[in-house]
């Protein structure tokens, strides 16, 4: 992690002439697989990365958010009654939309100065959006001792985006950061909400999962990505199901008489088989056989759902050719990162992409180490009372945060409600609502 708390309490001494109360950290994610499957209530398996967002936060009396950020200028000053949705545009959308979603559900949600860091790079895929969102909602979480769990907590992280910023995403995002554990990633049922950690350590296995920021720029926010959630409920519609979650059959989407709809549900439903095939692997310890997964899920993405870029798809095929296992697309397209399962010395994958870029006169991509890495915590907290002169009073600790904090500095008292990993075996058992997959939907070609 470059970030640190130091830095982000520094930035806001000066700013606010104060130390804060506190530093929260909440980690952008990688989704290992399981692409748009989120939203049609499937299953995902994101990990955390060891970047992401730090909020440095002190409460107010004055029921204001001022809210800066190093990377997006500011300040955005947001008077917190009467906000609503559209009343805030741009970055300050994110946080201001948390504050709102907690106030909108009842939590003791007042004014706060925030300054947020980051080091995840904007539009790469990479949940920027959902982690300035989760630090935001733990810093007024722990502020105001709001103990609300954290799946209720991403609930309304999301409901920010959807509602305050206007894009239509699903949970993966927000759950990632807040549920993930370092050496874990989260299996996620999104039509239960249930959670399962799942132990994912490609170091133990010899291999490495390598992030390559392909330079493409995204924003969910234009459009594509709420057109292609409208195309899946219109399948599921069309298959008489309530969501493609409840279709098990990659094949039975050929029943759908547009063609354009028919590819996409057939992502989805493998999608979805992939991500429990993927959990099985991990459970038998094969993390090498996440390979072929990635490269089918790339495929599906690119030839069915057709989210993927030329970018991605040059960076895919040039891993693969250099001795990645599998690599694919990852979030919701259109621009971002591609992530390749490599070898520990990954300096073949690396070479090849670069020459495939330099091939096309394309400046270099970018490579990140991706570690399966903590979630969202509070990294520190100062423990004089802040003598803010805008603190509701500033002789007397808050009554729920200082009594918290001197309780044990790790993790807050939130708990994700998460389960352990079962045996394959086990786990198929319990599984009812689980789909039996057939067939991978389409053996993939490469791109050229
Ligand atoms: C974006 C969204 F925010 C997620 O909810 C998810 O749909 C993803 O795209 C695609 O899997 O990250």
């Amino acid at each position: 992690m470059s970030l640190t708390a130091g830095q982000a309490a520094g930035r806001f001494r000066t700013w606010h002439g104060a130390e804060p109360e506190g530093v929260w950290h909440a980690p952008g994610r990688v989704n290992l697989i399981g692409e748009h499957t989120d939203y049609n209530n499937g299953w995902v398996l994101p990990f955390a990365l060891d970047r992401g967002v730090v909020a440095a936060a002190s409460r107010r009396g004055d029921d204001v958010l001022d809210i800066r950020s190093l990377q997006s200028g500011g300040p955005a000053v947001v008077p917190l009654p009467g906000l609503r949705p559209g009343g805030v545009t741009g970055w300050a959308a994110y946080p201001a939309g948390v504050a709102w979603a907690m106030r909108e559900a009842g939590l003791p949600v007042g004014g706060a100065s925030l300054v947020i860091d980051s080091d995840l790079p904007q539009g790469a895929g990479l949940s920027s959006s959902a982690a300035i969102e989760c630090a935001v909602a733990i810093a007024l979480a722990d502020l105001y001792g709001a103990d609300v769990p954290r799946t209720e907590l991403a609930a309304l992280a999301r409901r920010a985006e959807n509602e305050m910023v206007g894009v239509p995403s699903g949970i993966m995002d927000q759950s990632a950061s807040l549920l993930c554990e370092a050496g874990h990633a989260l299996l996620l049922d999104c039509r239960s909400g249930q959670s399962t950690r799942v132990p994912f350590d490609p170091a133990a296995a010899g291999l490495a999962l390598l992030v390559v920021d392909t330079g493409a720029r995204h924003a969910l926010t234009d459009g594509r990505y709420a057109q292609r959630r409208a195309e899946c409920e219109q399948a599921a519609r069309a298959l008489g199901v309530p969501s493609l979650r409840d279709v098990a059959d990659p094949a039975r989407t050929a029943a759908i008489g547009d063609p354009v709809l028919a590819r996409r549900a057939r992502h989805v439903v493998s999608d979805n088989c992939r991500v429990l095939a993927a959990v099985d692997l991990l459970g038998a310890g094969d993390v090498a056989g996440l390979g072929p997964l990635l490269h089918d899920s790339h495929a599906s993405l690119r030839d069915d759902f057709e989210v993927s870029w030329p970018q991605a798809d040059v960076a895919a095929d040039a891993a693969e050719r250099g001795g990645a296992l599998g690599a694919r697309m990852v979030g919701g397209g259109f621009g971002g990162s591609v992530i390749a399962l490599v070898p520990a010395d990954d300096a073949a994958v690396r070479a090849a992409v670069r020459a495939a870029y330099a091939g096309r006169g394309w400046a270099p991509p970018t490579f990140l180490d991706a570690p399966p890495s903590a979630g969202a915590r509070r990294i520190l907290l100062i423990l004089t009372p802040p003598p803010h002169p805008s603190s509701p009073d500033p002789t007397t600790p808050p009554k729920t945060f200082w009594p918290r904090g001197s309780r044990g500095r790790g993790r807050p008292r939130t708990r994700a409600r998460s389960g352990t990993w079962q045996s394959p075996r086990t786990r198929r058992r319990s599984r009812a609502n689980s789909p039996i997959c057939g067939a991978p939907s389409t053996p993939s070609p490469r791109s050229a």
